[in-house]
């Protein structure tokens, strides 16, 4: 396969509420998108950075120039030597930059796997053809909306409810919750490193309510403070932020900081990382699920390809198109019985629908070979 060109789509998707956690509220969810075309199929993903460097160091317009700069001159220069497994080997010289290596990567082995007729499930090793859905929950104004949101969504069959956590925003929204809806609730709380080593007590107070897991709670650089939480609290400690890579992945075990892992491949570089850290985890009984970032059916279609791996034994952030989009850019994912389909269609199994892709397109950029 031959890398022929890159377009670059910025688009605007408006969201049908705002979606507030401890780093930031948006009521848009603002997109990188990268559509690829080879010599013998065109690919599609979505890159998880956001507008700013606010959930990781990555954001829009350093991974566009990242990309155009040092990742496709690269791929160009491979010629017909093209594959989705030499993507990362040949920018591995390039530190970091992550997000932008996923979406090149995700849409290369998109185009490669239209190409050979065979699913992303499948290529990736996949069990299941539907998964089971849990829904994010932001921060609130106020405990009474909060309750009609969760409400809402344990009406349409969400499985499992996550809600996201801050200093100020905890203990109070979590015992309601878990009073209101009561024991048998899947509930979990996400605080994206919003506290510190001197909020352990804090934390531990959250033990009463036997949640299932509480992510990142400390800074993401703090491997050790979370395997001391670990020791400290009941709940399970899972890391998102944190876990960039399979070393880091299986170190962070190692040290008792990882009790469950949340994946998500624009985080760690791709989907053949992350079923990398799918396999470290599983060979050291860690379970995984998969998280999300308000993607456009575009990154969730492969995401739920990813969620029917065998070690993905919790319900991921892998929610139906509406939970985020009264109009998304790709023919909806819904929620049947608590649960979503995995595309069976060649690559990611899902295609943009053009009309819908113009009207939220701020901008799109071609760089050729
Ligand atoms: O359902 O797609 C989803 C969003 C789930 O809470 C969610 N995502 O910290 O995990 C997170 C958060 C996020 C959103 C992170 C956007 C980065 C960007």
């Amino acid at each position: 396969m031959k890398l022929e060109a890159v377009e670059l789509i910025r688009m605007d998707v408006p969201l049908k509420s705002a979606f507030r956690t401890s780093f930031s509220s948006v009521n848009m969810h603002q997109v990188v998108w990268a559509h690829v075309v080879t010599d013998v199929a065109e690919g599609w993903a979505e890159c998880g950075a956001n507008e700013r460097p606010d959930y990781s160091s990555e954001f829009h317009n350093g991974a566009a120039t990242v990309i155009k700069e040092f990742l496709l001159p690269d791929l160009f220069a491979l010629g017909n030597d093209l594959t989705a497994e030499a993507v990362a080997p040949t920018l591995e010289w390039a530190k970091g930059h992550r997000m932008a290596k996923a979406v090149i990567e995700t849409a290369i082995l998109d185009a490669q796997l239209r190409n050979q007729k065979i699913s992303f499930a499948k290529y990736l090793g996949a069990d299941k053809d539907k998964v089971p859905a849990g829904v994010s929950v932001g921060i609130m104004d106020s405990l009474p909306e909060l309750m009609k949101f969760v409400e809402g969504y344990l009406a349409e069959g969400y499985l499992r409810i996550k809600l996201k956590i801050e200093p100020g925003w905890d203990y109070e929204p979590v015992k309601l919750v878990r009073e209101t809806f009561g024991p048998d609730l899947l509930l979990q709380v996400d605080a994206n490193t919003a506290y510190t080593r001197d909020d352990f007590d804090l934390l531990k107070r959250l033990d009463e309510f036997n949640l299932l897991l509480i992510e990142q709670p400390i800074n993401e650089e703090d491997v050790l403070g979370h395997a001391k939480l670990a020791d400290y609290i009941d709940t399970p400690v899972c890391l998102d932020e944190s876990i960039v890579s399979a070393d880091i992945a299986r170190d962070a075990i190692e040290l008792g900081a990882a009790e469950i892992i949340n994946i998500k491949p624009s985080r760690v570089g791709g989907y053949i990382e992350s079923k990398k850290i799918h396999d470290v985890s599983q060979a050291a009984g860690i379970p995984v699920w998969c998280g999300g970032m308000l993607e456009t059916g575009i990154g969730r279609a492969a995401n739920l390809a990813l969620a029917a791996l065998p070690n993905f034994t919790l319900p991921g952030d892998t929610s139906a198109s509406s939970r985020y989009f009264a109009t998304d850019v790709t023919e909806p994912f819904v929620l049947v019985n608590g649960h979503i389909d995995v595309p069976t269609g060649h690559g990611i199994g899902v295609d943009p629908i053009p009309e819908i892709v113009e009207r939220f397109a701020v901008s799109r950029e071609w760089i050729k070979r």
